[in-house]
């Protein structure tokens, strides 16, 4: 039940100018995501559009995400949906194809009591047979699930610890105390140092695609109390962040894919192409940090 590495991509899923998915375009862009440095892949989550995609869209997707990357490195299928039953199909494809965890988003939609979201990550266990990593993005999923409870449903071994996308670094620090067993990985990649200061198990994160290096030396300078080195790094992503929050994160990511030649191409709608003067920012940024 070991997930080895630390830093993972939550991998953009690339798409073709008509909107249809685009697998071929898979193998490309891991070949870059792991070029940096990367350990592992974190497929088809919010960063991946899994939201704006059907099941059977999302099995294409995680099938030839497993068939290029599987004797690669770390995967994880993000596998989350409004319906249990879509989550734990998708779940036992990932069981079947090679993954080495599995995650999900809470059901999302309704708001269903703590009951229902337990009985959901159960059978998405049951299905998988993998490690199970809890996805906690309140400001997408519209859920937010209190510390107490994320304890509760890691009583389960199959439940092995959280992607935490949220800014409470308190929160995530309680997290780590007391539950020293499970793994807790961070999401807010502009504030990844306050976490892997804080003892994080590793950052899941969006910016990954373009600047995985970065992580991987932020957890690296803080494992070896190189704080200097750590903070200029963090800075790095955080002006990255900044411009990616006018283009919007998902549109300005691909855009600098597809500028370095690695086609990921549009977003799907209802996203939208990014604004022009925001793209220029985005370009010159890139200009300014080695990107060719
Ligand atoms: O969990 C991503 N969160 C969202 C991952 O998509 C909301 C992050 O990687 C952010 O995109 C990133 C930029 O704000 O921190």
């Amino acid at each position: 039940m070991d997930i080895p590495g630390s830093i993972f991509a939550a991998m953009l899923t690339p798409f073709s100018e008509d909107g249809s998915v685009a697998p071929e375009g898979i193998a490309p862009l891991v070949d870059y995501i792991l070029s940096r440095g990367v350990h592992g892949l974190y497929a088809g989550g919010s960063s991946g559009e899994a939201m704006l995609q059907s099941v059977e869209e999302r099995s294409i997707v995680l099938n030839e995400l497993a068939n290029v990357a599987r004797d690669k490195c770390t995967l994880i299928a993000h596998v989350g949906a409004a319906a249990t039953c879509d989550a734990v199909a998708l779940a036992k494809l990932a069981g079947e194809t090679g993954y080495h965890a599995v995650s999900a988003v809470p059901p999302y939609y309704y708001k269903h009591g703590f009951s229902q979201i337990a009985d959901y990550y159960r059978a998405i266990a049951e299905a998988s047979g993998l490690p199970l990593i809890i996805y906690n993005i309140p400001a997408l999923s519209g859920t937010d699930i209190p510390t107490d409870q994320l304890l509760e449903l890691m009583e389960d071994d199959r439940i092995a610890g959280v992607k935490f996308t949220a800014p409470d670094l308190f929160q995530f620090s309680q997290l780590r105390q007391r539950a020293p067993g499970n793994k807790f990985y961070f999401g807010t990649d502009e504030m990844f140092l306050g976490a892997a200061a804080m003892g994080s198990d590793g950052g899941i994160g969006s910016t990954y695609n373009l600047i995985g290096d970065v992580y991987v030396g932020i957890e690296k300078a803080v494992n070896a109390g190189d704080i200097e080195t750590a903070r200029k790094l963090q800075r790095k992503s955080g002006d990255l962040v900044k411009i990616l929050l006018e283009t919007g994160v998902l549109p300005g990511l691909k855009h600098a894919l597809n500028r370095i030649g690695v086609p990921v191409g549009p977003c799907r709608r209802p996203f939208s192409p990014a604004d022009p003067a925001a793209l220029a920012r985005l370009d010159a940024w890139m200009d300014s940090n080695g990107f060719v």
